[in-house]
């Protein structure tokens, strides 16, 4: 992706998925703003969207963060939500083990507390350690825990999976997590 639509796919991430209202957006229930509403605003803002170089976005993003509607019309936000959204998504049985990366000054905490959502509605857990350890970068030296997702799921806690691939869960007590050495 070029550099351009990432700045501008980041624009489109920021009201996506944290301050709609902020260019004046109210998405529905499910997240979605319409797609006019979203070009308009950011042209608005001196922001040079339009539908080509959005449908571009949507294409070319390297972790398929965004939906359009199947009438063409809407466009969402595939998770990381940090306002109530319901994503209508299904629970899932999870694979036995799922990862979540973070960064190593968390980790005193995440042991206390387990892992919490945050500023988003879940935690974010990934398929594999790859992903993860790049997820925990963002945030200083990474760390990968393994989520004992099997035994979470037997115990009744529910898991949905993204669009994108991304796991979900409300919250990891720190008993299903597994530390390195
Ligand atoms: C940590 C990106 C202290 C948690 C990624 C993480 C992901 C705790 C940070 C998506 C804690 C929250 C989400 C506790 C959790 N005490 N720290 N009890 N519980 N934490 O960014 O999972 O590129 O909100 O470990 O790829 O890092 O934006 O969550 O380090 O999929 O599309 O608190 O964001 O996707 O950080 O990342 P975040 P995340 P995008």
């Amino acid at each position: 992706m070029r550099t351009s639509l990432v700045t501008l796919s980041k624009f489109i991430s920021f009201v996506l998925r944290h301050q709609p209202e902020s260019v004046g957006l109210t998405p529905d229930a499910g997240g979605w703003v319409a797609i006019d509403d979203l070009i308009a605003a950011a042209q608005q803002q001196g922001v040079p969207l339009d539908r080509a170089v959005l449908d571009a976005i949507v294409a070319q993003n390297d972790k398929q963060r965004f939906a359009v509607s199947d009438d063409g019309l809407r466009i969402r936000a595939n998770q990381g939500h940090s306002f109530p959204v319901d994503l209508d998504l299904a629970p899932l049985t999870p694979p036995e083990f799922l990862y979540h990366g973070t960064a190593t000054r968390f980790l005193e905490s995440i042991r206390e507390q387990g892992l919490r959502p945050g500023s988003r509605q879940q935690v974010h857990l990934s398929s594999n350690e790859i992903t993860a350890t790049a997820v925990g970068q963002r945030h200083g030296k990474p760390v990968v825990l393994t989520v004992l997702a099997g035994h979470m799921f037997q115990d009744g806690f529910l898991f949905y999976r993204s669009a994108n691939g991304v796991w979900l869960t409300d919250a990891v007590p720190a008993a299903y997590l597994r530390f390195p050495a």
